[in-house]
């Protein structure tokens, strides 16, 4: 009877334990929502990313709360802010010995992987498998650590190398248990390195410039003039969009330094025959049109802005091709139904607005992050939610579709009911946001602020300066509105409301100095 007993019991949970759904999460470096096609027709074409809307929902409102790689990534499996869970920029290193959702779901029952991107400094935990790259990582034979702590290189391009590690564990994981599979691409991140078909496909197209392209920062804040994020003047023309220093050393405005060349060689180096050689002709191009036009000023950055997207882009449609692999493989093997799959971007990407590439700021183009999830027979398919929603969320949720509670130590919000039509709008009418790396690539100063339905309100704490912006008049964050007498009662509220958010995240740095 007791052997009955515990065979139902443990048939009972086999079928409990395949009712719960599997995640795939997967994560691209840098993807702005512009450069897939279902928030943003102009760039590119993203079928495969697409499909996630048309049978899932996109996020027309999704947000980080530090844009930047690893402080996105420890929100991601801790559901906090950066203040409460330490990772407040790249250098860092995570505390793993956190509670943190993948340890959630093993306690639950699942198992849990990542393949890709980590950047956390210390080793992954809470995994049941990993394969990470170090540090950045690379795009050409990629070298992964393993769970062993050995590096090895892996023949081929990161996406697909990437790709296909994700699908071998898939292959040999244990079928009786719900699975967590975290895919984190490397790609399209700076230095932006596509496939050679994908450059092949891309470097004779034109992209419509963004309307603040050839803006002035002038006349801006402290902030404005101190980064260092301008394509015309940061992006470097050798290690960045490839020309061969060989066409530039005898013009003294283009010549490129020592980093940047021994940069060059390493990413060229690296590149396997006969596709380096292949490559290298396509970018010859770029030489001699420099060499020819000798172009300076807005020429120069009409050029060097069509090269970064033309190289970002292809760079993106590697990635789209392996979302397809991922999808391919759940439908071939009766995983679609089952699986929720959810696509993001670590952040949002600055792709030419106000002539700058990079990220960081809380202005929209970056603060802003894709954010689409496909969860068949749960979510109506071709929706689209306007909800503000945050990084902090995405724990919450993965945990909420696996029927797990919000531990208490999470800031976000489960995002279940508004995925299978149960709220329709969140409660939330204001997001946090805190960037604190201003000592590092682009020069971006430390702020915090508020994001309101309509307003954002942003302190730059270092210099002393507030900027206010009405996101519906201006939704490019052009004019700062802080010493407007109309917008006083705004701004009083805005800062009321901040103090609120800082309270309720429990961040109380820099402390006393907002008032
Ligand atoms: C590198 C890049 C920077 C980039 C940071 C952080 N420079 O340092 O342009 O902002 O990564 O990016 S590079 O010349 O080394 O490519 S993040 O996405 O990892 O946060
Ligand atoms: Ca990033």
């Amino acid at each position: 009877m007791r052997l009955l007993t515990l065979l139902l019991c443990c048939s009972a949970q086999l079928v409990f334990a395949q009712q719960r759904p599997n995640i795939i999460y997967i994560m691209s470096d840098d993807h702005d929502a512009d450069a897939i096609s279902a928030y943003n027709k102009q760039f590119i074409s993203t079928p495969n990313i697409d499909r996630l809307a048309k049978e899932g929902m996109l996020f027309k409102r999704n947000f980080v709360n530090n844009s930047i790689c690893g402080p996105v990534r420890a929100t991601l499996i801790t559901g906090q802010h950066s203040h409460k869970n330490g990772m407040k920029d790249n250098r860092t290193r995570f505390d793993s010995s956190k509670m943190t959702m993948p340890k959630v779901f093993q306690a639950n029952g699942y198992q849990t992987a990542i393949v890709g991107k980590w950047h956390l400094h210390s080793y992954p935990t809470g995994f049941d498998f990993w394969k990470i790259l170090p540090g950045q990582g690379l795009y050409v034979e990629p070298r992964f650590i393993s769970m062993k702590g050995d590096t090895s290189t892996y023949h081929g391009y990161a996406t697909d190398v990437i790709t296909n590690e994700a699908i071998n564990w898939m292959e040999q994981r244990d079928t009786n248990k719900p699975f967590v599979l975290h895919i984190h691409h490397k790609a399209p991140h700076r230095y932006f390195l596509a496939p050679l078909k994908y450059i092949e496909e891309y470097h004779r197209k034109t992209f419509p410039e963004p309307p603040t392209l050839y803006n002035d920062t002038a006349g801006h804040g402290t902030a404005w003039r101190v980064q260092t994020m301008s394509i015309l003047h940061d992006m470097k023309l050798s290690s960045d969009l490839k020309v061969d220093p060989a066409f530039l050393m005898d013009l003294p405005e283009y010549k490129p330094d020592e980093k940047e060349i021994t940069y060059y060689k390493a990413i060229m180096n690296r590149i396997p025959e006969p596709d380096r050689s292949r490559i290298k002709k396509i970018y010859e191009e770029r030489g001699l049109l420099l060499r020819e036009k000798r172009p300076s000023g807005k020429e120069l950055l009409k050029y060097k802005y069509q090269w970064y997207m033309q190289d970002y882009l292809a760079c993106v449609a590697s990635v789209d091709e392996n979302v397809g692999r991922v999808l391919d493989y759940l439908d071939q093997h009766q995983l679609t139904n089952n699986t929720m799959v959810l696509y993001t971007g670590d952040q949002g990407m600055y792709l030419g607005e106000n002539g700058w590439f990079d990220k960081r700021w809380m202005y929209e183009v970056s603060m802003q992050a894709p954010l689409l999830i496909r969860w068949p027979g749960k979510i109506r398919a071709g929706s689209v939610n306007n909800s503000m929603t945050q990084a902090i969320d995405y724990a919450p949720t993965m945990l909420g579709a696996a029927g797990i509670e919000t531990p208490s130590f999470m800031q976000g919000i489960n995002l279940v009911p508004l995925l299978t039509g149960k709220q329709k709008a969140l409660p939330r009418k204001s997001l946090y946001y805190h960037y604190y790396e201003d000592k590092a690539d682009h020069t971006v100063l430390q702020h915090l602020g508020i994001r309101g339905e309509r307003y954002k309100l942003i302190y730059f704490y270092t210099v002393n300066e507030w900027e206010l912006y009405d996101l519906k008049k201006d939704p490019q964050e052009q004019t700062n509105l802080i010493r407007s007498a109309v917008h006083r009662k705004i701004l009083l509220q805005l800062k009321t409301d901040l103090l609120k958010l800082r309270d309720q995240y429990d961040d109380h740095e820099p402390a006393g100095e907002l008032n």
